[in-house]
């Protein structure tokens, strides 16, 4: 059984590692890509988003581009983390697609209305803006949506302000429409995805694929690595988004307590927190989960799997 996945994202090093997991995973039916306002401006990002969409092979994935700011906040951006164009470290060639006409709001609503209710998992990477409008939108997406598997926010503690996460403090407004939406929300957050690092031992697994996607992952995990040591203290940079396609592709893979989940949207210290009400015992059942712990084996092995697999399409040629 696959599982049919929208991909909202920012790229950014780690959404396009996600964006390759979701391509190459053959558990994964990747729908659409969209592309919001967050890691650099929206026109960075979808050009991004378009040049490893050929390096994916994406022939048939549309990808559409969305919000160009928050909800209601000023536009911000992390260079320091992905560099001036976003994606900073790979050399690539413009590319040759072309970017989907529709709104990445209008490509969301669309989508999910035309395919069976309870089929498309929603998988958000970057602000939540794009989501946000959607939802607004349409509504009756809420109830159409298996869940929203999404990265962003901590339990513990941020990294964008003390208590904060990038994606989260980015657009709280449109967080907190998310997270309070009626339909299942995973959050997968810096807890699990600050175990996701890309070692020197896994660069080196990487790099013995000796493959066009591998090697474009080994660039981007090298300027990533270069700043997460210059700018965060990491001796090796956490890989944040493909955990998030990892959760949809086996929940196991990622543990998570049902605890209910709010967004602070004032403007003190705490803005942009993900609150977890840890007061109640956990609960399988709760609509709102937050991930605690991933299996970084089996994650880097996925990883791995999705760019051997990625190869042999590109190799077979197309009727
Ligand atoms: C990563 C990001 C932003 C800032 C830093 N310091 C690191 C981006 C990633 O693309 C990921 O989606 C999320 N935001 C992690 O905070
Ligand atoms: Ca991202």
């Amino acid at each position: 059984m696959t599982t049919k996945i929208i991909l909202d994202c920012d790229p950014g090093h780690d959404d396009a590692i996600a964006m390759l997991l979701a391509q190459g995973n053959p558990e994964i039916d990747l729908l659409a890509v969209t592309t919001v306002a967050g890691n650099q401006t929206l026109d960075k990002v979808t050009r991004n988003a378009l040049a490893v969409a050929d390096i994916a092979g994406m022939t048939e994935v549309p990808v559409a581009a969305g919000c160009d700011r928050p909800l209601v906040r000023a536009p911000r951006v992390a260079p320091d983390i992905h560099g001036e164009s976003g994606m900073d470290g790979p050399q690539l060639p413009p590319s040759v697609r072309e970017v989907d006409g529709r709104h990445a709001v209008d490509l969301i609503i669309e989508t999910i209305m035309a395919e069976p209710v309870g089929s498309v998992t929603l998988v958000p990477t970057g602000a939540l803006t794009n989501i946000a409008l959607a939802v607004r939108r349409e509504p009756r997406i809420a109830d159409r949506v298996r869940e929203v598997v999404l990265m962003g926010g901590a339990l513990h503690r941020g990294n964008w302000s003390a208590t904060s996460e990038f994606n989260i403090i980015v657009d709280p407004e449109s967080a907190h429409i998310v997270f309070n939406a009626d339909w299942p929300v995973t959050m997968v957050g810096l807890d699990a995805t600050h175990q996701a690092l890309a070692t020197p031992e896994v660069i080196e697994r990487i790099t013995a694929i000796g493959n066009g996607p591998s090697r474009f992952v080994v660039e981007l995990l090298e300027f990533f690595a270069k700043a997460y040591r210059e700018s965060q203290h990491f001796a090796s940079p956490p890989v944040h988004d493909p955990v998030a396609v990892a959760r949809v592709i086996d929940r196991s893979i990622v543990r998570t307590v049902g605890v209910p989940l709010d967004v602070e949207l004032g403007n003190g210290l705490t803005v942009g927190m993900t609150v977890a009400d840890l007061r109640a015992p956990a609960d399988d059942a709760s609509r709102t989960h937050a991930a605690v712990d991933l299996d970084q084996e089996r994650f880097w092995g996925l990883i791995v799997d999705a760019l051997e697999r990625l190869d042999d399409r590109l190799l077979t040629p197309e009727e």
